[in-house]
This record gives structure tokens, sequence and C-alpha cells, in this order.
């Protein structure tokens, strides 16, 4: 029960019709969660882990088949299908709900109904929003108790106000031909049945977080992106931030916690967010960043002591992991962990693993755990006004052609080397992997509304900016002929933000080259690494041909929007191709 006669209103709507046999308010305490987590210990949605060297971790095994989001079965219905844009599946709004209402009728009957109120955003932040998630999952609501300010805090942010994003979720019978991950921009509503899994089940993170929020933003002019964000610390103590666009299962959470190798000259990184970040240009023209969550759904596999130790730490405790293996010692286990498959490993469906039996850990299996809890995490992670945002960064994985980093010429192309990011795709999402497609910004599974629109915004936000963050692509992925990664990555990244950082400060060395303005030969500080010189200069050069395919592939990928494309995108691509046409061996100091 709440005082909010609208928030009322609608859990009373949604108990009609999905008939639950009880309604559970979550307030959002330890107890509460504590409770949550026993009752699904109890029923076995929840496997307890080593309590001694895991205090307060569990493990779960979700649906074999509902193991990644699945893009596919997720619908933005606006009314005009145009303001969806051809990067979105479409449904109108009506027939969505007609659909929907017939599966969430009785989906909730012999089960609780969880009212999960929570805030996105630091408490007290005037960037900050509330959502109010129903859910029949106790998994999700404890999911929403890690990932979210959940409970009495969003219900007092709320107050009276009508002002919260709704999101009906159930469980369904988890069929996939009875799955939809619906949203009604027009309403600032989201529908989802059938799933339980990450993005298409915890309502807050991508579908209100970035779908639901890139339309609001969009008509408030702000924005909400797919990024995250960093302080990077110099020598002097001074930090500078920064927000990066990944997409999902590329390494954010990585990036955002790494243990700097140029920590004895005093480089180190502060984690503000992993994955999402709200931005808003304040009184003085300047980018600010707040990290809508509170805190990481993260990708275990590759995750170790020698990749990520601050996320090993992270992890020791009050963790949920979803599809990793489980040791006979009950602790988790996957795939580059650091350690060998222990005898008697079980695997992520429960069954005893072998050497010939595939992965013991589902190539997309998560920790959920606090981000307070984090060695890393920024002292500035929950200031109400955000962080400032003094550089964007594009990343994705790709084998070839891409640089190892890169700066675009100016706000205009900066926006125009994000529109036409390609990316290798991931296990992130269910289908083939490692196949390039355009991601712009990362957004491409994220964005609300008509990517061209989309690309209109950043462009009009780029005139509010009194100074404009520094806007650069980076590639860790970049392999050789043998298919070798070219790069360390990891840790080793913070040489390519050292340059970053000294670019913004106007002293690094650059070349401007057909593509954007690259690091001279010998900018990049390699002290202490051992790296062939051929190597670097393979991932500062420029491919030619490469890049004459890329700009082809956007051509293709720019056409489906039609008018609605910005001319400032085609002029920017115009001139790429008229700059790689002209780019013989010429090229001048930056
Ligand atoms: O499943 S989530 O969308 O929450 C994680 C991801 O794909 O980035
Ligand atoms: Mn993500």
């Amino acid at each position: 029960m709440t005082g909010n006669a609208a928030l009322q209103r609608w859990v009373d709507d949604c108990a009609r019709l999905t008939k639950p046999e009880r309604i559970h308010w979550c307030t959002g305490t330890p107890e509460e969660y504590r409770d949550l987590i026993q009752t699904m210990v109890r029923d076995g949605t929840l496997i307890e882990l080593n309590q001694q060297s895991h205090p307060n971790c569990y493990l779960h095994r979700s649906h074999p088949n509902d193991v990644a989001r699945t893009e596919n079965l997720t619908f933005i219905c606006t009314t005009n299908k145009e303001d969806a844009g051809p990067n979105n599946n479409w449904m109108d709004p009506t027939e969505a709900k007609e659909r929907l209402t017939k599966l969430f009728d009785g989906s909730m009957k012999g089960r609780t109904m969880y009212v999960v109120p929570y805030l996105m955003g630091p408490v007290g932040s005037q960037y900050s929003r509330v959502g109010v998630e129903i859910t029949d999952s106790a998994y999700v609501a404890a999911n929403m108790y890690i990932m979210t300010r959940m409970g009495e805090v969003a219900l007092s942010q709320l107050g009276a106000s009508e002002d919260f994003v709704p999101g009906l979720h159930s469980l369904g019978d988890l069929s996939p031909e009875r799955r939809f991950i619906m949203h009604f921009p027009d309403e600032r509503l989201i529908w989802s049945i059938g799933s339980g899994y990450g993005g298409n089940a915890l309502l807050g993170k991508k579908c209100f977080a970035l779908r639901i929020a890139s339309s609001i933003a969009r008509q408030e002019g702000w924005m909400a992106e797919h990024m995250l964000i960093i302080g990077l610390e110099d020598p002097s103590g001074q930090v500078t931030y920064m927000a990066a666009a990944f997409p999902s299962a590329s390494g954010k959470t990585n990036l955002a916690m790494m243990v700097s190798s140029l920590s004895d000259q005093g480089y180190k990184v502060w984690t503000v967010g992993d994955d999402i970040a709200w931005m808003h240009v304040d009184e003085e023209g300047q980018l600010r960043a707040v990290n809508p969550e509170a805190g990481f759904f993260g990708v275990a596999p590759g995750t170790s002591y020698a990749t990520n130790p601050i996320a090993m730490d992270t992890i020791r405790e009050n963790t949920i992991f979803t599809n990793v293996g489980l040791t006979p010692s009950n602790e988790p286990w996957w795939e580059g962990i650091g350690s060998d498959p222990p005898e008697g490993l079980i695997n992520w469906q429960g069954n005893v693993w072998s050497s010939e039996g595939g992965r013991a850990a589902h190539p997309n299996s998560r920790f959920t755990v606090p981000a307070r809890q984090c060695p890393s995490i920024s002292k500035q992670w929950e200031d109400p006004r955000g962080v400032p945002i003094a550089a964007i960064i594009w990343g994705s994985r790709r084998s070839a052609v891409v640089p190892l980093v890169m700066q675009a010429f100016d706000w205009q192309h900066g926006v125009f080397l994000g529109s036409g990011m390609g990316a290798e795709t991931t296990a992130a999402a269910t289908g083939a992997v490692g196949v390039v497609r355009r991601d712009p910004m990362a957004m491409l599974p994220f964005c609300g509304y008509n990517m061209a629109d989309y690309f209109q915004h950043w462009l009009n936000i780029g005139k509010r900016l009194k100074k404009a963050p520094l806007i650069f692509r980076v590639n860790w992925f970049r392999k050789d002929k043998d298919g070798k990664f070219l790069w360390p990555g990891y840790g080793e990244n913070i040489r390519v933000l050292k340059w970053i950082l000294e670019r913004i400060r106007g002293s690094g060395r650059a070349v401007e080259t057909a593509i954007g303005f690259l690091p001279s030969q010998d900018a990049i500080d390699l002290n202490g690494l051992e790296l062939a010189p051929e190597a670097l200069r393979e991932m500062l050069s420029v491919d030619k041909t490469g890049w004459i395919n890329g700009a082809l592939a956007m051509e293709d990928f720019y056409s489906q929007f039609g008018e609605r494309l910005p001319r400032e995108i085609w002029e920017e691509h115009k001139k790429l191709r008229e700059r790689l046409q002209r780019s013989s061996a010429s090229s001048t100091k930056a």
C-alpha cells in the first residue's frame, strides 16, 4: 500500500490482470533482502555458495533458453512506426497491449507479486528518476535491490507525484514463443514477459535507464547513454572524468575498474559507473554525468586476478552469480578465472562438467554486486551534481581496420565517428557472435527512438556545450594475421588514456590523417611495456582500403534513415571519403 494514488491505481490494475496470490511492497531494507534470498534458497532458485570464502554469495541458474538479451523480441511501440526507426522492432501500441494482456492475464497465479519502487541516480540529485517494477520473480527483486536504490528511498523521492516509469514484468512460462520486451515511450511504460534474465527483466537497466530514458532525454535536452564513467587521476592528484561507450560484453567493466600499469608514475583510474551514463549540460555549459545504477551486472568469464583484480575483490561478498560453474567446495568458477577446472566441477546447467562437455560457465554468465563495495569506487560516484566529462570515447571489438586510438577533429566529426561505429557481436545478446554490424554509440539495441533523430540530438547537445568534451575512438581488440591480439589491453590501456589526457591538456603529440588525429609513433608511453615496434606501427596506421570499405558499409546503414538522417552526418561521410581519396603518403603534424 502507498499514499501515492497513481501508483496504487496502477498496482491494483496490474494485480487484477495478473492475479497473484499475494502482493509484497519492497521496502529496500537489508532484512527484506535476506528474506528474499532465504526464500529463494529454500525453493531452489538460489544455491548458497561457500559462506566462508564468499559470504552472502549465491548462485542462480536460469532456464537454458533464457541466458541473454533477446533483441528480436524487444519492441518500441510508438504510435508512428517512423518514430521507432529502422534500428528498432516496432509494434503498434494497441496491438502490443492486446497481445500482452492475454499473456499477462493470470500469469502470476499462485505467485507473489513484488512491487519494487526504485531510484535511478544518486539520492537527492535533480537528475535522478523514479521507476516502479512489478515482478513475480524474487530473483529480479533481489537483483533490483543491488542494482538500484530500492524501496522507501524511491517512494520518498516520488512523494505524491505521478512522475514514475511503471514496468510490469512476469516470468510467464519462460517460453521464447511468448517472450516480449515492450516499450511504450509515449506513455513512458514498460511491459516484459517470458524472460527472467538481465536486461530483459531488470527493467531499471536497459529498458528504463536507456530505452525509455533516451526518449525522455531527447524531449528534455539531456542524454541517456550506454557508457561507463571513470575518473583518471594524474600524478598531481587531479582527476579528469571520461565517459566511454562500448557494446555489451566488450570490456566496459574491466576498463571502469582498471588497475593502471602506470601507477608508479601516479596514474590511477577511479570507477564512477560501468554501464550507463545520464549526462546533462549544466548552467555553465559543461557536460556532467551521473551513474543511474547502484551496482554492477558484469560478465564473469575472463574475469580474474590477472585481468580485473578490482572486480575479483568486489565480488567476494554480497554477490549473486548467474549461470557460472560450481566447484565441489561450493565456490563459483568460470573460464578464465585463473585456475584449472577442479575435479567434480558442475556446469552452469547443474550437470557434472567434463573437458569434452563444453563450457562450465555460460559465455554470458554474470555477477550482480553493489557498486559501493568496489575498491576503486570514486569518491564522487554519488555526487548529486554528477562529474564533469572532459572526453567521450567510442570503443568496440574490431580485429582489423580501426586503430588503437584516434581523436575526432571536432564534435561533429566525433558524432559521425560514433554514428558509424562497427562492432563485432558478443554473447550478451542471442544470435551469431563475432559478426560486424553498425552499432552507433553502442546504442543500437538501446536507443528508444529513431536513431536519425538520436544523431541530431547529439549534434544539438554539442551546440549547447561551452567547452565540448573531446571525442576519441579506441580499439583494444585489433589482431595480427595469426589472429593474436596486437595490444595487451586491460591495465595497459592506461597508456592510451594517458595520451587522451594529454590531448585534453593540449600536449599529446599527434598526426593529422584522413580518419582523424592519430598518436605520433612516440606519443604513447610504452615505458615498461614490451611491444614490437611493428605492432605499434600497425595499430597506429590508416588502413585505407579497410576505411573505404567501412565508409561503404556506413552508406548502407545511413541510407535506411532516408530524409531523416541529419545532413551533417552525410557531410562528414563525404568529407571522410574525400580525405581518403586525397590521402597518399602525406601527413602533417597536428
Ligand atoms: O543483460 S544486460 O542488458 O543487462 C547486460 C548487457 O547486455 O549489457
Ligand atoms: Mn551494457
